[in-house]
């Protein structure tokens, strides 16, 4: 694929002409980077081609990696980086008079996710090619993404993300793929000719399904995948059936609208319409693959992965066996064996609001031959178990119960692996949430800790940094992360820590002319920059940190003279739009951001900056200049975390509970580059048990503590008398769920360490030196290395 500059400008200045009829000098950013796009497009297509045919050729076994959300961020850089052209291309670029960083901008930012969740996704798929797996994405191509983010009086407003207003330069609309999915409809069973009992299901509401393709290009391999996302339309010649507006639009409904929560769970018709959409197109364009090959059924599981990404494909489970039975007449037996054989689940949370249950009289009603076949898969669990385990045990793993049907209860009988998401979270799941599934099943049971893509998150996010380590320690760790180790023996090196601080220094810098253009705020890039950038959550404690500031805040206001460390806190997070008490708490952290910013007394000792929108894009710009990296969830309740990596990649330097993969973060970095507060785990599990925790207790027993929480209510910060007062409550009248009172004194504490530590410029240098070279055991290479070796049973090419 490479290119010399001379070649890539005439091609590039052809495409354009070609797209747009004129000169590109006169394009707009957005069309000069949809000529760019077109061009790389074409220039990947070969190998695209190439790969998916060799694939077939070799009957290579295939994973496909089912999830309702992905979260690629831009893909122009991503892409170019991927195919050895970034270079060669930003060169072109500029003597054609293009910044191709600007150009790279106009693309628009697809948010068809969430979160980490998401997000994990597309780490994954870039890792899946880069590493040289057969692997495929299959998901949904919402019409719209997240919403977009906007602060009116300090107010959380969404607008609607229409990602899709300029073309979408990257998918391929393969009409020829299209499956029907069926809803509704009547299940009837009669005999066929040699006794064989045969179903009928008639009268079904059939919705086609289009999937649009986009190539996920792996690293200098010349391997080029699949992320393939299903639209709703309506089947072609069956349009006499649509004829009003309102059932027109109900089918584009289905894949009209990402659902904006994270980590929580609403019983909506629509959203289990969407879970059996592209659950079943998936499943049906693999079985015609997998018939292609003409092979024995038996030999599914030899050719076929099927990975579910939460409970949200789940459905997969069921709508494997009604082909298997109904379809191609394979016994339940036999369909049975294959679907567990072939399908594998991660679980993301233990947070019980998260978990998907949904009314029995809402599958039977949408999906009648689907909710026979949980039936049957339920009778069958108990009829077995009960003898072996006794009713107790059995009965708490039941499918279906009190009317629900437990999705995650579904996900792991019909399947062979659950994992957890690091460590801590799957000893969790193991010991606690799904302990009868692991009494029940121990060997189903491993962990795989998240990853996350340097590629994006270094060589893309900061270029600076990587050409600092690229000096200094060579070029290994771009194909071989770990390989980053070998910055350690650097650890000393008072020039390559000087150089550390000018880059940091560099890409705060690019971070304070975002916040002066964009916010109008005006931020020292030499301050101390504490992020948190994730979604607002209680459980993620972003009041803590607010607790942490209003105390600065007031030993400010005491004594204006004394010697604070200045700090920048910027925050990220979108609320869910039904989350009160989140856009309660984004409401209160703009309000003290405006006092606090607009404060002359405190001499801009402290600044507040909350980004609006924040997603990939913005983690790219933020995450580079992070110092500190707040990962202060109450212990035991982030299943993993990913933004803790990305920012320890990128030289910050974690305050952390031991939660999720922060334990791993400190195991590798050593207690002496983290900081580490608060209670434990078992000791959440602990209070929670014995219910002796008091939070009122403690606020009427420590002065500095309930001083701060006092400003909620004495009318200290403007216009959030509502909020402040809610939160107040939430806190110390209503016993403070997710333990900030408890915690506060030792985040105090160690907040107090890294000051010191940040005063001292070589300690600190030293510090963000040795997470960065700890960061290699963190890629996403290794971790879906760990995936394809123990649960997909597949190998690298080449
Ligand atoms: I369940 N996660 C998410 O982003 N959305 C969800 O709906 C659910 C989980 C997150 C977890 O909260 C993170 O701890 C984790 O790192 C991430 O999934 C990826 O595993």
């Amino acid at each position: 694929m490479a290119f010399d500059v001379q070649e890539f400008k005439k091609e590039y200045q052809k495409t354009f002409e070609e797209l747009f009829a004129y000169s590109y000098e006169d394009g707009s950013k957005t069309e000069q980077f949809i000529a760019l796009g077109d061009l790389v497009r074409g220039r990947y297509s070969e190998d695209w081609i190439q790969t998916i045919t060799n694939y077939n050729k070799k009957k290579e076994k295939q994973v496909y990696y089912f999830s309702m959300e992905f979260l690629p961020g831009r893909m122009l850089k991503s892409n170019l980086l991927n195919m050895g052209i970034l270079d060669c291309v930003k060169q072109g670029m500029e003597e054609m008079g293009l910044d191709l960083d600007e150009v790279a901008r106009a693309e628009v930012d697809p948010a068809l996710g969430n979160g980490g969740l998401g997000r994990l996704a597309s780490c994954f798929m870039d890792s899946i090619a880069s590493t040289g797996l057969a692997g495929n994405g299959n998901g949904i191509r919402y019409r719209y993404g997240l919403f977009k983010q906007k602060f009116i009086n300090g107010y959380q407003i969404e607008l609607p993300e229409n990602w899709l207003r300029n073309r979408n330069v990257w998918e391929v609309r393969k009409e020829n793929k299209a499956v029907i999915v069926r809803f509704g409809g009547d299940v009837s069973f009669t005999q066929d000719g040699e006794g064989k009992l045969r179903v009928r299901h008639e009268n079904t509401r059939d919705i086609l399904a289009v999937p649009y393709d986009t190539a996920q290009v792996g690293y200098n391999n010349g391997i080029v995948n699949n992320l393939r996302l299903w639209s709703a339309e309506i089947p072609y010649g069956d349009e006499a059936r649509f004829s009003t507006e309102e059932q027109r639009e109900e089918v584009k409904r289905i894949t009209e609208v990402l659902y904006p929560d994270d980590s929580n769970y609403e019983g909506r018709l629509l959203r289990v319409q969407q879970e059996y959409f592209f659950s079943s197109a998936g499943v049906q364009s693999i079985v015609r693959y997998f018939k292609r090959l003409n092979l024995d059924w038996s030999l599914f599981p030899d050719k076929i992965a099927i990975h579910i990404n939460d409970t949200h494909p789940t459905l997969a489970i069921p709508e494997l066996m009604r082909i298997l039975l109904d379809e191609e007449g394979l016994t339940w037996d036999q369909a049975w064996e294959i679907t567990k054989k072939t399908v594998s689940y991660t679980n993301h949370t233990i947070l019980q609001e998260a978990m998907e249950r949904w009314p029995e009289t809402m599958i039977s009603d949408l999906l009648p031959r689907i909710y026979q076949i949980i039936q049957e898969i339920n009778r069958r669990h108990i009829d077995k178990k009960t003898p072996l385990y006794g009713e107790e045990l059995t009965q708490r793993t039941a499918i279906i119960a009190n009317g629900q049907i437990k999705m995650a209860n579904l996900a792991i009988i019909g399947s062979h692996s659950v994992n957890g998401v690091a460590k801590l979270h799957t000893d969790i799941l193991m010991a606690d949430t799904l302990h009868d599934f692991y009494v029940m099943y121990p060997q189903k049971f491993n962990n795989k800790t998240n990853g996350i893509t340097q590629r994006r998150w270094v060589q893309i996010a900061n270029e600076n940094l990587t050409a600092m380590l690229d000096e200094t320690i060579g070029a290994e760790w771009k194909s071989d992360p770990e390989e980053i180790k070998i910055l350690k023996a650097h650890r000393d090196n008072k020039a390559v820590l000087d150089k550390l601080e000018q880059v940091k220094l560099a890409n705060k810098k690019r971070f304070a002319a975002y916040a002066l253009k964009e916010m109008n705020l005006e931020i020292d890039p030499t301050a101390l920059f504490d992020v948190q950038i994730k979604r607002l959550h209680a459980y993620k404690r972003q009041l803590l940190n607010v607790l942490h500031i209003l105390d600065r805040y007031l030993q400010l206001k005491d004594n204006p003279k004394i010697n604070l460390q200045k700090r920048v806190f910027i925050f990220g997070a979108k609320a869910a739009p039904s989350y009160y008490y989140a856009k309660q708490i984004i409401k209160l952290i703009n309000a003290i951001a405006d006092m606090i910013n607009n404060d002359p007394a405190l001499n801009d000792k402290i600044k507040i900056v909350f980004v609006e929108n924040y997603g990939v894009s913005l983690a790219e710009l933020i995450i580079p200049a992070a110092d500190i990296s707040e990962q202060i969830s109450l212990a035991g309740k982030e299943a993993s975390g990913t933004s803790n990596m990305k920012l320890m990649s990128n030289g910050a330097v974690t305050m952390a509970t031991l939660d999720g993969a922060n334990v791993e973060i400190r195991d590798n970095v050593g207690e002496d580059n983290i900081f580490i507060f608060g209670l434990k785990s078992d000791e959440v599990q602990e209070y929670y048990r014995n219910g002796v925790y008091n939070s009122r207790d403690i606020y009427e027993k420590n002065p500095r503590l309930k001083r701060i929480l006092n400003l909620l209510i004495d009318g200290t910060i403007p216009g959030v008398e509502t909020e402040a007062r809610d939160i107040f409550d939430s806190l110390v009248m209503y016993n403070d769920e997710y333990f900030l009172l408890k915690d506060f004194d030792s985040y105090l504490q160690a907040q107090y360490e890294a000051d010191k530590a940040f005063s001292d410029r070589d300690r600190w240098n030293r510090m963000a030196l040795m997470n960065i070279a700890s960061s290699g055991p963190f890629s996403s290479d290794y971790t879906i290395l760990r995936y394809a070796d123990e649960i997909w049973k597949i190998k690298p090419q080449n």
